[in-house]
């Protein structure tokens, strides 16, 4: 056996070689079961055992040389065929990207953020309750038993007997009375989504949005309910728009009252969208009756307490000059995409 003859043909081999295949081809020409080298290996069976060990020394010496050979050429064959690929990977950091659309937040979620945070600052917390409610919770416990007439007032999506969707955030005043054992303070906010068989207009639509707040301690009065929504819509409005209370009916509240803020789009003058009126209103509110407190475990010769429904959807239209509630169902994105770009 040549050694060095076979070492000048492997690299003579090596030379040629230009990819990873090509070398893949010589490896196996030397190296794989049935290469030159396995050969000689075979071969040494024949010679007589003294010439066996320095045979087989000098092959396992060829083999290691040789390997070596091949395993530099592979690391400089690898090495420029990462060089290509990233050189024809290469990527225009300065090129313009593509634009994708983005997503905006929907105004009746900019201003229910906004209105929560008002009354997060006033020390309220945030309660949620189920939209698909008990007959219990929605009327009977707010002082409306069955067959009360001032249950016309919120035309009812009814699921069953005793199960409906609900027409307003109030059952959560319930719900979380009942959970305190009669035990104030309370100072509550539930934002949520209402339902009512109400025919769609420029001003209502069957499904909207309410913040019910809620506060029962001792020594809570009137005062403090004008003041509480007085400071809210200065904060939402500025002082540019002018603020009604009106005495109105809940059975829930007694005295009651209803807010409304000057129209947005004729700036109280009257026009189609206020019914010429230049009033939006935009919240019901009241000092809880006696008979609710009672029902929900607290004593109402100890405790007081105010509470409020605010609209959501008519505070968007009038923070926002929109002058359709229905545009705020539209997915419409020509519309959607004019809010909440800021955040
Ligand atoms: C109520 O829902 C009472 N639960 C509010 C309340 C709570 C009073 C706590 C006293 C104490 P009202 O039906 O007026 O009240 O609705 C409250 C507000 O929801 C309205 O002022 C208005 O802003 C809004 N609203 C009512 N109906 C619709 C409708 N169909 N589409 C859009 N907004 C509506």
């Amino acid at each position: 056996m040549e050694q060095e003859q076979i070492i000048r043909e492997v690299t003579l081999d090596l030379e040629k070689v230009s990819n990873s295949n090509e070398l893949g081809e010589v490896r196996n020409k030397y190296l794989s079961k049935k290469g030159l080298i396995s050969g000689l290996m075979v071969k040494m069976k024949d010679l007589p055992v003294e010439e066996k060990i320095t045979f087989g020394k000098t092959v396992n010496e060829l083999k290691e040389k040789v390997t070596n050979l091949i395993e530099s050429k592979r690391a400089e064959i690898e090495e420029k065929e990462l060089s290509a690929k990233l050189e024809s990977e290469r990527i225009d950091i300065t090129m313009p990207g593509d634009d994708f659309a983005r997503g905006s937040k929907h105004p009746i979620s900019i201003i229910n953020d906004e209105i929560t945070q008002v009354f997060l600052g006033m020390g309220y917390t945030v309660k949620e309750g189920p939209e698909v409610e008990e007959d219990l919770y929605n009327f009977e416990m707010l002082n409306l038993p069955k067959d009360h007439p001032a249950r016309d007032m919120q035309d009812t999506f009814y699921i069953d007997e005793t199960r409906l969707l609900r027409t307003h955030t109030s059952p959560v005043q319930a719900r979380t009375m009942l959970s305190l054992n009669g035990k104030g303070p309370v100072k509550i906010i539930c934002p949520g989504k209402v339902y009512r068989k109400d025919d769609d207009d420029a001003t209502h639509s069957h499904q909207f949005n309410q913040i019910e707040g809620l506060v029962v301690d001792k020594n809570v009065t009137m005062s403090d309910l004008k003041g509480t929504l007085e400071l809210f819509a200065k904060k939402m409005f500025g002082n540019d728009r002018k603020v009604k209370f009106r005495s109105s009916y809940f059975p829930f509240t007694e005295p009651s009252v209803e807010v409304d803020v000057s129209c947005g789009k004729c700036g109280g003058k009257g026009c189609p969208m206020c019914k010429g009126t230049g009033w939006i209103e935009v919240l019901g509110a009241g000092m809880v009756h006696p008979n609710v407190l009672r029902m929900s475990g607290f004593d109402p010769e100890v405790y007081q307490g105010f509470a409020f429904g605010l609209g959501i959807d008519r505070v968007a239209l009038l923070r926002y000059g929109i002058d359709d509630i229905r545009l705020l169902y539209s997915n419409d994105l020509r519309f959607l995409s004019q809010f909440g770009k800021e955040n």
